[in-house]
């Protein structure tokens, strides 16, 4: 595999310095990519016969890290593998986190962070999963998670890039580019994803789930959050204003889950040509909205519109990726929030 930064064996010969007294945790990425990632380095880690302490999913952002090294300190963890975690997010915080443990960091992230050491950054259409599994199966066998892998490449759009959807391919050769949410991996994928939005915060549970192999107990979960995301997807196609000049649909309501993500990338794809802006309660903490930003023809930079929108707010954070990007910012500048976007879309235009 090509990486942007580090070399494979940057990853091995930290897998050989960790010691008979060494205690190791593993931190991955709250979605089904990372919990993925989270496995594999699981599978990797048992086969060395490492401790493995600790297992932690986190949404990365501000403060994350810190948070972090209160708990696996209180856990005496001395080796840290990071994966599917972007260490841009809270460049500070991770500073002061890689000065207190030795980690190991695999990740698909873009990031301007010029972090180089202890890292293989790959790139951002080679999911974290799929470096983890190439990297594993050198040292041991992981035939069995080869559905997981590929289910995780479907989920974070890594199956776009040809030589990647030819490992699909040489794996479950009814797949197609086109068709691929119908294959069985994309089925695996839709299963889990939602899952996860069901069981919000309890990651553990599927890893537990997936690890022991009953993924059929997870089901009904897709079931329920399916149907959430097709009464918010028609209530967003009712209820969204529209705003001609700057392209632009714009709702604000709060689902019963998470299925925001779901919804604009179904309502993008029928429409590439707008803007879409999906925003909500911040869950777990009252006094923050956020708002997630859909713009699949790349001609209207997401990750500059949302940082546009938050200019001048305080305790707001926005930002992603060209066609798909995210802000939070507090509840009290919402109309503040979206005059800045009508602003920067209509005078973009
Ligand atoms: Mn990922």
């Amino acid at each position: 595999m090509k990486f942007i930064f580090g070399k494979e064996e940057d990853f091995f010969s930290f897998l050989e310095s960790v010691g008979k007294k060494d205690k190791a945790a593993i931190v991955s990425h709250t979605d089904l990519d990372g919990v993925t990632s989270a496995l594999l380095m699981h599978e990797i880690l048992k086969s060395r016969g490492i401790d493995i302490q600790s297992i932690n999913f986190v949404n990365y952002g501000m403060g994350v890290f810190d948070e972090l090294s209160c708990k696996l300190k209180k856990e005496n963890i001395s080796k840290v593998f990071l994966s599917d975690i972007n260490e841009d997010s809270d460049l500070e915080g991770f500073e002061r986190f890689r000065n207190q443990f030795d980690i190991f960091l695999i990740d698909h992230h873009p990031s301007e962070s010029g972090y180089k050491n202890h890292l293989l950054k790959s790139p951002s259409h080679d999911c974290s999963s799929f470096v983890i599994y190439n990297l594993g199966v050198k040292v041991t066998s992981l035939d069995k998670w080869k559905k997981l892998v590929c289910a995780a490449m479907i989920a974070d759009f890594s199956y776009t890039d040809d030589e990647n959807f030819r490992f699909i391919k040489n794996n479950f050769p009814d797949a197609s580019k086109e068709d691929i949410y119908n294959s069985d991996p994309g089925q695996l994928d839709k299963t889990i994803s939602y899952a996860l939005i069901y069981f919000r915060g309890e990651q553990r549970r599927i890893f537990d789930i997936l690890l022991e192999h009953k993924t059929d107990t997870l089901e009904k979960y897709r079931g329920i959050v399916e149907k959430d995301t097709l009464a918010t997807l028609g209530k967003f196609r009712q209820n969204a204003e529209f705003y001609p000049d700057a392209n632009l649909y714009f709702y604000y309501y709060n689902p019963r889950y998470s299925v925001t993500s779901i919804v604009l990338n179904i309502l993008s794809k029928e429409k590439p040509d707008n803007t879409f802006i999906f925003a909500s309660d911040v869950m777990d903490d009252a006094r923050f909205s956020k708002a997630s930003s859909r713009n699949q023809s790349g001609n209207i930079d997401m990750n500059l519109l949302m940082r546009k929108g938050i200019h001048g707010l305080e305790n707001a954070s926005g930002g992603g990726h060209v066609k798909a990007s995210a802000a939070k910012f507090m509840k009290k500048d919402f109309e503040k929030f979206k005059e800045n976007i009508l602003k920067a879309l209509t005078y973009a235009k």
